[in-house]
This record gives structure tokens, sequence and C-alpha cells, in this order.
């Protein structure tokens, strides 16, 4: 097979490069190591900042959004119990849309399904081969048949643990890590929302969320260590915990039933520099992870792939180099603002292990400065609702 772009992976990342390429006219084909259902069932993000919203809409896919999404005026934070409600409209203007990855990525899966390129589910043993040279290959093997596909270009979509990423040779890549000591427990349950907004808490028992899916489905999160296991949290004990981590009158509000979905995300900052090696590109968490406190992830790898989408059209539209060379530098300049606000947010409303009395003294101090002053306000509005490009 031959593709003027070879997509490495169908999450969110590979199938929204694939489907603004279809769009394009430019040719793609996406290989994934999962089978669709599997890509499905993660549970992941929740929030979408205005420029990931408007990329769906720019992508032909923002029907269903435009209708079951709950746009976000604000969120709320609370600290031992005192809250402070941001307030994105009044001081920057902006919102943002709560709708899931998860509905995200079956929206760009109906859409390929119905006029897009090839996508390849249930690749194994994906290899790259040439990505330092002009003609790249990708080998796999599907069904116990090896396939092949070659290209011009490779985009390694294929999140933190893909083979993308792992292809470049050691001396020409170099990363940054922080791996942070404790999980978010999540547990996804078909009741209403115990507020209209989304609740950041930081309690001295640790950090909790109330987000949600719609106006019937919940989403929670408390935080655990980082080595405990799904398992020894029934749906009471996790009820129980979450109670206890927010303002009790919020606690008492809470509805509570079976939980549909539950499981423990590790925490992790990452960033892999720079994201090109020959004619390979990497985009999303194949080049970046930042802990969720933020929001940031889903909505990062939106970013990466707008603007990777542009140079390709750049390159076959106009047959100039001068996007893809910079694609790298563009992209990592958001990167490391939004991994900034996203280590900044999770430092504010975690408990470390090692938080010593000075150590919450000036979380607290940083919430009190947060509440008495509109321009603090204004700078978390402004990263949590998105930055330019
Ligand atoms: P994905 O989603 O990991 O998709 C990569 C795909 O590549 C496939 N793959 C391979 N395919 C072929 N060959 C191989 N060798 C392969 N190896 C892997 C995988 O099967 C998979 O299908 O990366 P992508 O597309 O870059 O998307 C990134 C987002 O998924 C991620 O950033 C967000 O989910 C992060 N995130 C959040 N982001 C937000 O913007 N807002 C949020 O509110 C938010 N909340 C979250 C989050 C992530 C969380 N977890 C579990 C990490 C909350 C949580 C709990
Ligand atoms: C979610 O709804 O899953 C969610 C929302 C906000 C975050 C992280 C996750 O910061």
């Amino acid at each position: 097979m031959r593709t003027q772009v070879a997509i490495i992976g169908a999450g969110p990342s590979g199938l929204m490069l694939g489907r603004l390429l279809d769009r394009a006219g430019i040719d793609n084909v996406i290989v994934e190591r999962q089978g669709p259902d599997y890509v499905l069932g993660r549970i992941r993000a929740g929030v979408l900042e205005q420029g990931t919203v408007d990329l769906i809409e720019e992508a032909g896919i923002g029907a269903r959004m435009r209708q079951e999404g709950l746009p976000h005026t604000g969120c709320e934070l609370s600290f031992d119990g005192d809250t402070l409600r941001i307030d994105f409209d009044a001081l920057v203007g902006r919102s943002v849309m709560v709708y899931g990855q998860t509905a995200v990525t079956r929206d760009l899966m109906e859409a390929h399904r119905r006029e897009g390129g090839p996508v390849v589910y249930g690749a194994s043993d994906v290899r790259l081969h040439d990505i330092d040279g002009p003609a790249p290959r990708i080998t796999y093997a599907l069904d116990g048949e090896a396939g092949e596909i070659a290209c011009d270009f490779v985009a390694g979509c294929d999140g933190f643990r893909g083979v993308s990423r792992a292809s470049i040779p050691a001396d020409r890549i170099r990363s940054y890590e922080r791996v942070y000591p404790f999980g978010w427990l999540g547990v996804l349950v078909d009741r209403p929302p115990v507020s209209d907004e989304l609740i950041y808490a930081h309690h001295e028992r640790g950090f909790a969320l109330c987000s949600m899916r719609s106006q019937v489905r919940s989403r929670y999160y408390v935080q655990c260590g980082a080595d405990e296991r799904v398992e020894d949290w029934s749906d009471d004990r996790f009820y129980d915990e979450l109670r206890r981590r927010l303002d009790p009158a919020v606690a008492d509000r809470l509805v509570t039933g079976p939980s549909i979905e539950k499981s423990i995300a590790p925490l992790r900052s990452f960033v892999a520099e720079p994201m090109r090696f020959g004619s390979l590109f990497l985009a999303g968490d194949a080049a970046h992870i930042v802990p969720p406190t933020g929001a940031k992830g889903l909505n990062l790898a939106m970013s990466d792939v707008r603007c990777l989408y542009e140079a390709f059209a750049d390159h076959y539209g106009a047959g100039s180099s001068a996007g893809l060379d910079g694609y790298s530098a563009r992209v990592l300049a958001r990167i490391w603002k939004a991994e900034r606000f996203s280590w900044w947010m999770t430092s504010l409303l975690h408990i470390f292990p090692d938080t010593d009395r000075f150590s919450r003294r000036i979380q607290r101090s940083e919430f009190d400065y947060l509440a008495g002053s509109r321009l603090a306000q204004a700078s978390l509005a402004e990263n949590y609702t998105g930055l330019p490009i």
C-alpha cells in the first residue's frame, strides 16, 4: 500500500489528523494496535477549550457536540471547605465545553466510517523504517499477514507508550519528566452531577474533583496512592472518601449510584523534544503528558494536530516546507506553557508525601492570593480556557 501520510494510532490525535487530511484531499492511512471498542472504552478527558471546539467544528463533526456539550463559564476551587468561583466569562471573556473524549472519539470514528480513509485496526508489531530519509515505510502484522505502507511522512499519534517516539535514536531526542507520587481514582456514574460546574477541591486527606459528562452522568476523582489497586476501592469506600474531601453542603447533595467505570490513572509531566525526526512528526501524548489537573492533555493534542495538518496542507498545497520545518518549535512553545500550568494546578491542589506544615501554609496562601486577586484569577482563567497557538 502507498499513501502520503501514514498515521500511527487511532486515538483522538490520529483520528482528527486523518479527518482533516481527508477533507484537504491528502491521502492517509491510520494504523491502530487495538480494536475500535477498546479505544472507545477508555474514559479520559472531559473539558474542551474553545480552540478544540473550533477544530471539531472545522472538521465537520460538531453537530452532536453542539447539541449535547455543556458550555461552562466558570469552575469552583475549594480549599479545606472555603470556596472560590473562577468566572472565566467575566475574567477573560471565554468559556470551555464539557464534552467527553469518548464522545469526540466516537464522532470522529463515525465520520471516518462514513467518508474517511482506511483505518487498520488490530495491527500488531508496528514498526517504522527509514524515517531519517524521504521514503519512510511502516510494517505491521494483521491476522497473521504482513502489511506494509510506503509513504512520504509518518505522523506518530500513538500515545505515551507508542512505537513512534521509541523509534527516534536516543541521541536525537531529549526528554523531561516528573512522575508524581500519587494517582487519581476515577468513577463514572449515571447520576446527576453534584454541581452545575466542576469543583476542584484541596483537602488535607487529598485532592478531589467533581466533573460530569452530561446532566445525568457524573465523573468523580479522588487522589490516591500511586500503588493502590482499584479492587480495594468499593463504590461505598470511594463515595465516603469523596464526601469527606468536599464542602459539607456539597457532600450532602451528592447523589451516588453503582459505578459504570472505575480506574486509577498515574500522574506524570513529560515532554520530548524536538517533535520531529526526519520524516516522522510526533503529536499528542506521543510527545508530551500533563497531569490531568489542568484539563490540558486532549486540548494540547488537538492544537498539535491543527499545526501539523496546516503544515502538511502547506507542503502539498503550496509546496512550502516552512510549516513542517517550524512545527516542533511552534507547538512546543504552547506545550511548555500548558506543562507549567498543569504542574502549578497539581502543586496547589494535591497533598504530597512530603507536604509539611510549611508547604500547606504556602498552598493555603496561594489559594488566599487567588481569592483576593482578580489578576491572579484572570491568569488561571486565561490558562484554563486555553492560550492561543
Ligand atoms: P491516546 O489517546 O493515548 O491514543 C493513542 C493511540 O495509539 C494507539 N497505539 C498504537 N497504535 C499502533 N501501534 C502502536 N505501537 C501503538 N501504541 C499505541 C493506542 O492504542 C491509542 O489508540 O493519545 P492521543 O490521541 O494523543 O490523545 C491524547 C489524550 O488521550 C490525552 O491527552 C487525554 O486523555 C488527557 N486527559 C485530559 N485531557 C484534556 O484535555 N482534558 C481533560 O479533562 C483530561 N482529563 C486525561 C484526563 C487523561 C486521563 N488519563 C487516564 C491519563 C483524565 C484522565 C484520568
Ligand atoms: C474529567 O471530566 O474527566 C476531567 C475534568 C477536568 C479535569 C480532568 C478530568 O481537570
